[in-house]
């Protein structure tokens, strides 16, 4: 039997044993006292009857004196009225006389010893008083009695008590059994309900645990199949045994290696990208081919003649093909449909998604020319192909059309809003047909699976398993699982000194060598919340003005679709807050917003998050964010304060940051002061803490179980299709 009914019985019976334990103790006194003057007064009206039945012969022998007469009358009494004793006292209350047990210590005048009740009764002969009868009770067997009374009723009560408990006890053992095989119903659909079915007091309940629950099954899953760290070595070991001599391929918009002309000649530039960040490891480990967007003004002149480089151009590992596209078709499908209508659409920032049929036009043209990239490209027939992103929400059916016996894994870096909010997307059944095409679909967290799950059910006709996680669509089936993206762990030997860092950041702002410095890191985008950033600096100076001139932020704002309105209102915005805020707070030492619109190159980027004393992620959503993982893992001094937006995916990992809601710009300025004035051990303890966490969580993890997946869907795939041929060949052979 489990021990959860106990419990709970066990907190149902306490209270009550409590409650019946204060009633007893409350109820036995008054009972008691009752009863007792029951007794008591049932003896004073004994006593007084037998006083008026002997009144007439005492007041005779009395008169006569006859003393023989009247004890022989006191005798009689007292053994017909079943007293204790009897006397006779005069009118100056001196006993004269008493009956044979008449006990020595009472007398006229004396109060009632314990144990026994006394009874006076006038002896009167023409309103002349003569004196009084003295009678006496013995009142023990009361005490007797109460003690009886009071162990009877404590009897009682405690039969009560465990009648009431054992009945509690059952009806919550039962309930519970049927809550707990309700719920697992609704969780395990066994009934095919949904959320919306369920009893109301479940339906809060039944989302989280679900996706609570399958959560922790993939974590166990995944724990089990790789119990030490994921390194490069061990993901590159996973390709050779999982998927051996399968091909592999990456489709992105972003490239991971820009080729620019420059005044100096031809340079080679890595975009300010968390895609591109997460990916390339990966492919570094494969040396599979990386299909991208040639989108350098060089990159025409560096490739062959098959539109391949090969990367990085200093240790070359793996192939990028690079996909030309027109002006148009960059404003159309990139600018257009990407980055003014699914972006905006996905996250939810409080900017209005546009969309254009123009731009869905190109977008889908697009999403045609790379995936006839994908098939030239690919050798085999069933290559693993890895689609990065929102750009190519279209491409994984294409492709499957074309190949499809192909694993293909789509990873979508950004938020999935819930069906309200994408469904105002004009398109949104053919997107969502593309994103089905899928072999393995991957979010950051459990909420966008959630929300992807409730989207396809809302606008399509599919079979959905939630307990598998899987969604049927016209006889394929897609697998829609979290995988938390994640950084590379930084090899010991390239980071540089912290205390260096701090110095060369100082110098280069010229600020004095105690400054103390925030940090953000972001592209120039809307949905990074600057703006907010920039007020909660303002705010705190307001707050606390001993900061002026001892604390500034260094903003970095790599420039981002700077064509597109949105983005250049947002430069402007942010540009002229920090000239305000700047004014506000004028002293002699530094403006306390440093803005670089800028990007800044690899190395000088990771002094920046070493030589800072607190990195600032204020984002109004994020899929996951990087910076704050880059800026831990950057921290082997193990200082340093993080300060991280609840509506990033990084919230939901990074327990020990400073987790605030960006839109309350206060709460925003009151982390930044706990930053600067937070106690080293303090800081010790939170950024050891979440170092294990990256260190071992890291991008070569995330690529391996997504990997590891789509193994074990391939294995599966390949059995059923030589079940399916065998049967076929038998049918055949029969026929
Ligand atoms: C999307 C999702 C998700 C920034 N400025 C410079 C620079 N960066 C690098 C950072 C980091 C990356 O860019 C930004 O990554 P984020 O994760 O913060 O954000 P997005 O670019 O919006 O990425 C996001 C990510 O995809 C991965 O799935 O986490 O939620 O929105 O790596 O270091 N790098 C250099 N100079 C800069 O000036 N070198």
């Amino acid at each position: 039997m489990p021990l959860r009914p106990f419990q709970l019985s066990l907190r149902f019976i306490f209270p009550l044993a409590a409650v019946l334990g204060l009633f007893a103790l409350a109820l036995l006194p008054l009972v008691d006292d009752l009863t007792r003057r029951w007794f008591l007064r049932d003896l004073d009206t004994r006593s007084q009857m037998v006083a008026a039945s002997m009144r007439e012969p005492a007041l005779d022998y009395l008169t006569l004196q006859d003393a023989e007469g009247m004890r022989s009358l006191l005798d009689r009494s007292v053994r017909e009225g079943r007293l204790h004793a009897l006397g006779v006292c005069d009118a100056t209350d001196k006993l004269i006389y008493r009956s044979s047990n008449f006990p020595a210590q009472l007398s006229c005048d004396t109060r009632a010893p314990k144990g026994m009740l006394i009874t006076e009764s006038a002896l009167e002969q023409d309103g002349v008083s003569l004196g009084k009868l003295l009678l006496a009770q013995d009142t023990s067997f009361i005490d007797r009695r109460s003690t009886e009374f009071r162990y009877y009723l404590s009897a009682v009560f405690l039969l009560m008590f465990l009648v009431i408990s054992a009945l509690g006890a059952w009806i919550a053992h039962w309930s519970w059994l049927g809550w707990v095989s309700s719920l697992k119903n609704l969780l395990r659909r066994e009934t095919g309900s949904t959320v919306a079915n369920a009893p109301p007091e479940f339906r809060p309940l039944v989302g989280d645990l679900r996706a609570m629950l399958r959560e922790m099954n993939i974590e166990r899953r995944s724990e089990q199949s790789s119990p030490q760290a994921w390194t490069p070595e061990k993901l590159r070991s996973l390709l050779h045994d999982e998927l051996a001599g399968d091909e592999v391929l990456v489709v992105s918009n972003r490239e991971p290696y820009i080729h620019e002309q420059s005044e100096h000649g031809i340079v080679v530039r890595r975009p300010a990208s968390g895609l591109v960040t997460a990916v390339e490891p990966v492919m570094r480990a494969c040396s599979g081919t990386w299909i991208a967007h040639g989108s350098g003004s060089a990159d025409r002149v560096t490739v062959d003649a098959n539109d391949r480089v090969r990367v990085p151009p200093k240790k070359p590992a793996y192939t990028l093909r690079r996909v030309w596209l027109t002006v148009e078709e960059e404003e159309g499908y990139y600018y257009g449909f990407s980055n003014e209508g699914l972006w905006p659409l996905c996250h939810m920032a409080h900017v209005r998604p546009v969309f254009r049929t123009s731009d869905w036009e190109q977008y889908v043209e697009v999403n045609q020319r790379f995936a006839e990239a994908v098939v030239a490209e690919a050798h085999t027939d069933d290559p693993v192909v890895l689609v990065q992103d929102y750009h190519f929400a279209l491409l994984p059916r294409m492709v499957r059309e074309r190949l499809p016996k192909a694993t293909i894994i789509m990873f979508w870096h950004i938020p999935w809003p819930n069906p309200e909010s994408f469904g105002i997307c004009p398109w949104r059944e053919e997107l969502l047909q593309g994103l089905l095409g899928n072999t393995l679909l991957g979010f950051h967290t459990p909420f966008h699976c959630k929300n992807f799950l409730e989207t396809v059910d809302r606008y399509l006709e599919t079979r959905i398993e939630h307990e598998a996680s899987t969604i049927s669509y016209g006889g394929e089936l897609t697998q829609v699982e979290p995988y938390p993206i994640s950084i590379a762990w930084p090899e010991q030997e390239s980071a540089g000194d912290v205390a260096l860092c701090r110095r060369e950041m100082r110098d280069e702002l010229r600020l004095p060598a105690m400054y103390r410095l925030g940090l953000g890191v972001d592209r120039l985008d809307y949905t990074k919340g600057i703006v907010e950033r920039f007020q909660a600096v303002d705010r705190l100076l307001e707050m606390y003005p001993d900061l002026v001139g001892r604390f500034s932020l260094l903003q970095i704002a790599a420039p981002s679709r700077s064509s597109l309105d949105e983005y250049q209102n947002l430069e402007t915005r942010v540009r002229k807050l920090a000239l305000e805020i700047n004014q506000r707070h004028v002293n002699l030492v530094a403006p306390p917003i440093l803005l670089r619109v800028e990007h800044y190159d690899a190395e000088r980027l990771a002094c920046c998050y070493r030589g800072c004393d607190v990195c600032v992620v204020t984002s109004l959503h994020d899929g996951m964010n990087l910076v704050a993982k880059e800026f831990i893992a950057s921290r082997d001094d193990e200082l340093g304060v993080l300060i991280l937006s609840q509506f990033t995916g990084a919230a939901r990992e990074l327990h020990e940051a400073l987790i605030i809601n960006p839109y309350h710009i206060e709460q925003g300025a009151q982390a930044l002061y706990r930053a600067l004035t937070m106690p080293e051990p303090e800081q010790r303890e939170r950024m050891r803490s979440m170092r294990q966490l990256v260190r071992d969580f890291n991008v070569y993890r995330w690529a391996g179980r997504m990997l590891l997946d789509a193994a074990r869907l391939r294995r599966r795939q390949r059995v059923s299709e030589k079940i399916s041929s065998h049967s076929h060949r038998g049918l055949r052979r029969v026929l």
